[in-house]
């Protein structure tokens, strides 16, 4: 069977974007892949995190896994910092990887800001470590949201120059799982920018915890202009807060947006927002139900963390071991 390694930071609350960009097409892919699903421990020191805070953030993505459907019998669910064999490989991807490729990152450029001098070396190589989670378990296929798509050509490049300066055809060209109708989620309160965990507004983003009256509020004060929705998908000219609405309304009712837009062309934004509240409360209602009953119980969270890790662990090694051993270290 061919195999899915994806991750996911434990930086702060989970939204909406993490959820249909990434964390649901992680539960719809377990039948047919073998899975592996990481919280990403290590990505996220890239950048400071209070350590008691980072504790509470790795069982809140992991409750999150569970509550959305991954089942952590059958997918491997671990946090990074179980299996030292991602960072291991990280440091052999880091003399593999070349400067100039890493110079062309969009998110660190976005991360590191102005104060590029400050940022920490971690940030700079994070798409090393990316692609040696990938590359740890060979995994064939990573289901991400479109942000992440520059990251997994670096991981291609990686696996393409390490297996022609070795000489040996030893890692996977890691295709690349963009799914669903919201790849790309954007702010509430500005249609130009990715809804994010780290937007200092609460309102741009809907969080996986938030209750009805939350998630009511945040779709009500959702930006948006005064004409009346388009009937076709050409008609978002200029009203990209539109546009991100429909793509939410089309993924969270599992419909495409021609579907979505022949039922609600036409409409004003009040009696959609109705619509769209009435359907995100459905969805999202019993995963926040479920994370806050997870959360009460750290020790099955804990536990599953473990056997993840133990799990993750039985399958890279080997696989460490022969790089090891192509690369000429002895152990
Ligand atoms: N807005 C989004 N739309 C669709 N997919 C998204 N993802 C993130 N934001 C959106 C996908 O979620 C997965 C996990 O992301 P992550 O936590 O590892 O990192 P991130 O992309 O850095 O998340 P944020 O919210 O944007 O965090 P900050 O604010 O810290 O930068 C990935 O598959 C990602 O594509």
């Amino acid at each position: 069977m061919e195999r899915i390694f994806s991750g996911v930071q434990p930086t702060g609350d989970l939204h909406l974007g993490n959820y249909l960009g990434a964390i649901r097409n992680f539960v719809r892919l377990q039948d047919d892949y073998d899975c592996v699903y990481c919280v990403v421990d290590l990505h996220a020191i890239t950048v400071w995190q209070d350590p008691d805070e980072l504790r509470r953030s790795i069982r809140e993505v992991t409750a999150a896994f569970i509550a959305a459907g991954i089942d952590p019998k059958k997918s491997i669910v671990f946090n990074q910092s179980r299996n030292p064999n991602h960072a291991e490989l990280a440091w052999v991807f880091n003399c593999v990887a070349r400067l100039g490729w890493l110079n062309r990152m969009t998110q660190f450029k976005e991360k590191a800001g102005k104060n590029r001098e400050n940022a920490s070396v971690g940030l700079y190589a994070y798409p090393n470590l990316m692609a040696a989670d990938i590359l740890a378990y060979k995994a064939t296929h990573v289901p991400v949201g479109e942000d992440q798509k520059q990251h997994l050509e670096l991981c291609r490049d990686i696996a393409q120059k390490f297996n022609n300066d070795y000489g040996a055809d030893f890692f996977p060209i890691t295709e690349p799982l963009i799914l669903g109708e919201a790849t790309r989620v954007m702010s509430l309160r500005d249609g130009t920018k990715k809804m994010s965990k780290s937007d200092p507004s609460k309102l741009s983003r809907i969080n996986l915890t938030d209750g009805p009256d939350d998630i009511a509020q945040k779709i009500r004060k959702a930006r948006t202009d005064s004409a009346p929705l388009p009937s076709e998908p050409g008609g978002f000219e200029g009203r990209p807060e539109a546009e991100n609405l429909i793509g939410i309304y089309a993924a969270l009712s599992d419909l495409n947006r021609d579907a979505v837009l022949s039922e609600v062309g036409g409409m004003m934004f009040a009696d959609f927002k109705a619509r769209l509240i009435d359907k995100a409360v459905e969805v999202l209602g019993p995963i926040g139900l479920e994370m806050q009953r997870l959360l009460g119980d750290s020790d099955y969270i804990d536990s599953v963390l473990s056997d993840g890790g133990a799990r993750a662990r039985a399958i890279s090694q080997p696989i460490l071991d022969d790089l090891y051993d192509i690369v000429g270290l002895a152990r």
